[in-house]
């Protein structure tokens, strides 16, 4: 059985990050080591979150696993909080990701903004970890910031996304998924560009007429478990974007505000995707 690394954090109510990776990653039959790098009661988009940084706690916990000859089959990192984590998780790279695949969800934004407690510097710091990876999945807002790029929210064209896709390999990471691209008003997609091959792909879907927050860490989730399942990274991202669809359509009469996520669960236990 394959088993991966989880780097992101922990939010307690909320489905995006750990509660959203965890879960998912398992259902591929996957197994799910974690490395929490932070419990908050929410995500950030509900107000006046607790925040518990566990940035103390990850060397020790890497040295036990290098001290106990733990080894990952691939390495995927999410919401990080800080540039020390950022640091911290390239040491992770170099000690754990040696010919692995590492997968990064740059997750720090979206809508042209970054999420609350983030600035460029550390979106630049983001960047390097970008680099140190194999395969990234930015949405738009996180590449333009990385790349102090202008952010178009649309209206763009295929040129627009390919400059960004190409300066995002350039970084260093070998390949990039651009989420959240659309060029009519009622299709979005994910973008995507192989450095090595000078493929592009596109695949889109019909556009929800409503956004949900933790989206983005569902299409990096099921994104990664395909790849090491041994899809390739077009499909993978296919699968993803249709995953993400299914999860809005099982949302979207809820009652609940946006920032309550999508039900990715009965997605999952309809086992359309294993
Ligand atoms: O969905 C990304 C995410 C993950 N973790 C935390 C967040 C967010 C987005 O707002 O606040 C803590």
């Amino acid at each position: 059985m394959k088993r991966i690394l989880s780097v992101q954090d922990i939010s307690c109510v909320g489905k995006c990050s750990l509660t959203v990776a965890l879960p998912i990653i398992s259902a591929f039959g996957i197994e799910a080591g974690i490395l929490p790098t932070a419990t908050l009661s929410t995500h950030t988009a509900f107000k006046n979150f607790t925040f518990r940084d566990l940035t103390d706690d990850i060397e020790p916990i890497c040295n036990h696993w290098l001290e106990q000859q733990i080894e990952f089959d691939a390495i995927y990192t999410g919401y990080l909080g800080s540039k020390r984590q950022i640091d911290l998780v390239l040491d992770i790279f170099k000690n754990f990701g040696e010919g692995k695949l590492k997968f990064v969800d740059p997750a720090m934004g979206d809508n042209g903004k970054l999420y609350v407690g983030f600035d460029v510097e550390f979106a630049h710091e983001m960047a390097k970890l970008c680099a140190a990876a194999d395969i990234i999945v930015p949405n738009l807002t996180e590449a333009c910031f990385m790349l102090d790029k202008p952010y178009i929210s649309n209206g763009y064209d295929e040129e627009y996304i390919k400059d960004i896709l190409i300066s995002l390999t350039k970084l260093g990471c070998k390949k990039a998924v651009l989420t959240g691209v659309g060029f009519e008003d009622d299709k979005l997609g994910c973008y995507g560009y192989d450095s090595e091959s000078g493929e592009f792909f596109y695949d889109y879907n019909e556009k929800k007429p409503q956004s949900f927050h933790g989206t983005g860490d569902i299409f990096a989730s099921v994104c990664f478990s395909s790849l090491v399942n041994g899809k390739t990274l077009p499909e993978a991202s296919a699968i993803a974007a249709d995953f993400v669809c299914d999860s809005i359509d099982a949302t979207i009469n809820d009652e609940k505000p946006i920032w309550y996520g999508v039900h990715f669960e009965k997605v999952l236990a309809s086992g359309k995707y294993l």
